[in-house]
Parts: C-alpha cells; structure tokens; sequence
C-alpha cells in the first residue's frame, strides 16, 4: 500500500501526529494508500519554512527566473501527466475521459496563465498638479501577501488547488497547501514537481489531515498565514472567515451553488439537451458549477424532459478506464449517504422521478463503489428542501416558466450565487437577462467554457471575491501607491 507524505521544506515526512488514514477508490470503495495526518507542530514548521522562503530565496529571485519557474513546472506537470491521471483516477474515481481532458491539462494550465499575467502586467500611473505647480506623480505598486494557506476540495482535485497555488506563486508568494482529506495524492506530487524545476525549499508546502480539530483548522488560525484562500462548502467558508477575523486576514472563498439553467422555446434544442446533460451530470455532478435546477419555458417543457431522460439514461457507470463509462462514482460512502437521502426524501416531497432515483446494481470490484444513477425529478415544489439545498451529485428538478420575468425571480430565488445558464438563439433576449441574473458566472448556449483570464467566484453565499487574470492579483498581491512629489 501507498504512503501519501507532508511536504514539508522540499522534503516529504510523517506527521508528528503518528496517524495515518485510509486513501478511498471510490469506485472500489477499497482503501488504496494510506495518508500520514500532520499536527499543529507540523503545521507550524511549514509555515515557519514558507516564511523564510519569502523572505529569503523567492523574494530575492529576479522576477522573470520565478516566472520561468513556474512555467518549468506547467511543462513538469505535462511530462508526469500520465502519473497525475492515474493518482487523480484513484481518488476520485471519474472517468479517464473526464480527468485527462480537464482536470490535468487544466493544472499545468493554471501555472502557464498565471506565469504570462505577471509577466505582462503594468501598473497605473497618475500624475497631479499641486499648489507650487511642481507637480507630483502617483504610481502603483504590488508586491506579495505573504504566505498563504491555500485549502481546497475535493472534486476536481488538481485543477482547483493549482488554480490557486499558481497564482500565489507567480505574485511572489509562498504557500502552505491543504488538499481535501479525500484526494490528497496530486497535491503531494505537485511537491516532487517543485523539487524537480528547482524551486527553493519551503516555496510549496503540503499538510494532510481534516478541517477541525486537524490540519485545516490549525493551519487557518495559525499567526503566521497572511492570507487564506478557500474552495469547499459555504458552511466550511464561514469557519474558516471567523478564523481569518484573528488578525485581520484577507480571505479569498468559492463555495457552493444551486446553479439554475433557463431553456426558453426558442433554444437550439439540441444543443441545450447536450448542454445540460453535461451542466447537470459531468463529475457525477460533483462540480460547483453543475445545474441542479432547472426551468424549461412551457411549449417545449414535455420534449426537453423527455429528451434529457433519454440522454441521462445513456450514462453508463464503469470503470474509469473504459471509454463507454459515462458516469463515476461520488467521491465517498459519506457523501452518497447523504446524496442517497435526498433521493429517499424526493417521492414524500411531491416529487415524480422521470429517471434514476437509486443506485445502480454494480458487479464484481466496483460492487462496493459510491454509485448514484442519474436522477431527474419533476414537480416539486420550489420551497421543497431539494430544490433549495445544494445536494451536489447527478440530480436535478425541472420546472416549467410562462415568461421571462417568472424565469428570472425563479432563477434568483436562492441563498447561492454561483452560476447561470441560459438556453436561447435571441441574443436580445440573452443580452437583457444575463446582467440581472445574482449570480457570478452566466454562460449563454453552453456551460462551463472557461476563459481563465475572466473573473471567477460567486456572490450571495457563493462566496467573496474573484479569482481569474488579472483579478487573482487583488487578492494575492497587495497594492501600494507611491505618491512623488517632482
Ligand atoms: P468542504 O468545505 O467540506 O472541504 C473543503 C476543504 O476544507 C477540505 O480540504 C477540508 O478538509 C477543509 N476544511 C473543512 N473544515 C475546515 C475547517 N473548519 N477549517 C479549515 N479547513 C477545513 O468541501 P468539500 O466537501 O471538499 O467540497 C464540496 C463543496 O465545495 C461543495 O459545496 C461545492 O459547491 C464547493 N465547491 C465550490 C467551488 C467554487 O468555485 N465555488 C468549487 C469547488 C467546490
Ligand atoms: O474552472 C475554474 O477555474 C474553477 N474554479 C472551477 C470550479 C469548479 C467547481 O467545482
């Protein structure tokens, strides 16, 4: 069995906590490596080595060396890309069709975009005049957060913690990473990466273990962290603000979502149904950005609830190395417990179930996996607990809408923020919608096409901030103005 190691100072090590703990395949529900937990003492010395780093080797590396770096390691990440497919499959379980046309392209992706932002930035320049008519001139400057501590999740593992580690980095920080307990294995590859492109030690560190009580917490109050930035849960995301008030931390979060697709008449019909099969189910609709909810105006309501059960149905779970595998599993038996409740709770609730509603029958090693069957209800009602609650798994209600001012109250009508989706050939109609829907991130006549130089992040409880281009500097760099007077 595997051992999965701290990063700690370029070097991997046991915890000082003594304990380790099981690594789940998802699709086996066998335990495939094991996981040494860090504590607070090792927390401690990771922090400690990422400070000395930023004030030593990091900060006095001339600018376009770092940027380099970090391009050495996208180029890295590339050359083990079959070794990183293969840890991210054992954590995760999805579908070798998914991850290595997402999820690891998207982690060496992060660090090249992140690399060409810094080296193309310019700054503001704002001359003024003053009362003696010499005048004075203002510019602005950035320079580092410090060390920051970069906690993320679990369903898409690499490209979300490198979504953040890379922009840290290339704005001259240094980090202190936490993966999710659940996939905690291309994280801690990422540290044999450092070590291969020659970055200095203490830059990337990575400790193992849970939020209270365990590495997480002791990380998020730790004095020596400058900054936190946080993908996970909304409740997650409020823990760990009140930890960041101690001191005043900056604090980046993207969390959950209830995200809403609006399919009007007038839709390329095609195209949304292949759309929202893929906004609703792709990760076993474990991504932030998934569609739970979802309106259909009513002349085409009947065929577009037809048309995605039959496309659901097509989703076959298998194994990930299978191209016919349509669909893995959850991430684990926590998780489809509480995924496998809601679907309990669906029929009591009012619901029809046009599909799934169970978990599929599985043989052999998979027998014991965390399947669910894509699931499709209609007819609740919208203050029922499915449609307000993030489930976040293959499910998702359709309701009908008459028009589009009921399309967008019904849209809005949620506690979250993340991301829209709309399903229209009037682009008027787009034009005029999209701006007043309360959410972070609209996609009109597709999902999920990412452009990382865009902001990312959601409003209400979605989360605070925005990641992405140059908007990631706001958060990871802080910003002076120089004020001369000539
Ligand atoms: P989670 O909040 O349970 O855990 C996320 C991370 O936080 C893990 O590393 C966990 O160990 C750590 N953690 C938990 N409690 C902590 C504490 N008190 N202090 C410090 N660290 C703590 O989330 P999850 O279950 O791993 O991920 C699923 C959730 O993440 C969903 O709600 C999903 O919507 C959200 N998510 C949001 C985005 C986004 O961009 N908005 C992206 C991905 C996932
Ligand atoms: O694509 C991204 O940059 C991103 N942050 C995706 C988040 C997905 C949530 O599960």
């Amino acid at each position: 069995m595997k051992d999965i190691l701290n990063f700690i100072d370029g070097v991997y090590c046991e915890g000082n906590t003594g304990r380790w703990f099981d690594d789940i395949n998802p699709c086996t529900g066998r335990t495939h490596a094991r996981i040494s937990e860090a504590g607070s003492e090792d927390v401690d010395r990771a922090v400690g080595a990422a400070r000395r780093a930023l004030s030593g080797p990091w900060s006095q590396m001339p600018q376009a060396e770092r940027i380099g770096m970090i391009r050495a390691v996208a180029d890295e990440i590339d050359r083990r890309f079959d070794t990183f497919l293969e840890a991210e499959v054992a954590d995760t379980g999805k579908p070798h069709s998914l991850a290595s046309v997402v999820d690891i392209p998207r982690g060496a992706a992060n660090f090249r975009i992140f690399a060409d932002i810094i080296a193309n930035l310019s700054e503001h320049a704002f001359p003024m005049d003053t009362a003696d008519g010499s005048g004075a001139l203002n510019y602005t400057a950035r320079r580092p957060k410090g060390v920051v501590a970069v906690i993320s999740p679990w369903n898409l593992p690499l490209l979300l913690m490198t979504w953040k580690v890379a922009p840290a980095l290339a704005c001259g920080n240094t980090v202190v990473a936490k993966p999710s307990e659940e996939t905690p294995a291309t994280c801690t590859l990422l540290g044999d990466v450092m070590n291969a492109v020659g970055m200095p030690p203490g830059v990337f560190n990575v400790v193992h273990g849970f939020g209270p009580g365990s590495a997480g917490e002791a990380l998020t109050h730790h004095p020596g962290i400058d900054a936190i930035t946080f993908t996970g849960e909304t409740r997650t995301g409020e823990a760990i603000m009140k930890a960041a008030a101690v001191g005043t931390r900056d604090i980046s979060s993207e969390l959950g979502g209830k995200n809403a697709a609006l399919i009007f008449a007038d839709c390329d019909i095609d195209a949304a149904i292949e759309g929202t099969v893929r906004s609703t189910f792709t990760n076993c609709g474990q991504v932030c950005l998934c569609t739970e909810r979802i309106y259909v105006e009513r002349p085409i309501f009947d065929e577009f609830v037809t048309r995605l059960k039959t496309e659901a149905e097509k989703l076959r779970p298998g194994a990930p190395s299978d191209g016919a595998t349509g669909i893995g599993p959850l991430i684990s038996a926590q998780h489809r417990d509480k995924v496998v409740g809601y679907l309990e709770r669906a029929q009591s609730a009012g619901a029809t179930v046009v599909t799934g509603g169970d978990t599929p029958a599985m043989d052999g090693e998979f027998a014991e996996g965390f399947w669910v069957r894509p699931t499709i209800w209609t007819g609740l009602s919208e203050e029922s607990p499915l449609v307000k609650e993030e489930i976040f798994g293959p499910v998702c209600h359709i309701g009908p809408f008459d028009s589009e001012e009921e399309a967008l109250q019904l849209a809005n009508a949620t506690d979250y923020g993340l991301a829209a989706t709309l399903w229209t050939q009037n682009l008027g109609r787009a034009h005029k919608i999209a701006p007043r829907l309360e959410v972070g991130i609209v996609w009109v006549n597709t999902w999920n096409l990412r452009d990382l130089r865009t902001p990312f992040g959601g409003s209400k409880q979605s989360g605070i901030g925005r990641e992405g281009g140059a908007y990631s500097l706001e958060f990871y760099s802080e910003l002076s103005n120089i004020c001369i007077k000539m």
